[in-house]
């Protein structure tokens, strides 16, 4: 069962990786707004969840740069994801509000819209 999950990822990996979508490119200045907000999220993931590549390919589509947690063999990221989203469970966008409060976002679907919604996507 290991070994067929193992092979599964690396299909998955393999494919994410040759139908990799291309890069919005933006102006420096809207560029950097955009990385500023950013800079106040991450994204606790597993690298071969299937989930987990459907959103990073979202950043990936739109040029948003959101630091990814391993929460699958780093303890602590797994820990902290329990302890604090509530749920051992991936993908979740972790939001540092202005006002020092946090916000857990899980599901796949909801990330992306949500992402959508807060940078104003296509
Ligand atoms: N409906 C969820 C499914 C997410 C999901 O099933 N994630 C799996 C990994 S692929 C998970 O977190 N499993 C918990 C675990 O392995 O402990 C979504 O779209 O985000």
């Amino acid at each position: 069962m290991i070994v067929i999950r193992w092979i599964l990822g690396q299909i998955i990996l393999l494919l994410d990786a040759v139908t990799s979508p291309k890069s919005t490119v933006r102006e420096l200045s809207a560029q950097k707004s955009i990385d500023d907000a950013t800079a106040s999220m991450s994204m606790y993931q597993f690298k071969t969840c299937p989930f987990c590549v459907k959103v990073r390919r979202e950043l990936k589509r739109h040029a948003l740069n959101i630091e990814l947690r391993d929460a699958k063999n780093d303890i602590g990221i797994k820990a902290e994801l329990v302890r604090e989203g509530g749920r051992h469970k991936v993908p979740c966008l972790r939001t540092e509000n202005p006002d020092g409060t946090v916000q857990w976002l899980y599901e796949s679907n909801d990330i992306i819209a949500h992402l959508k919604k807060v940078f104003k996507l296509g």
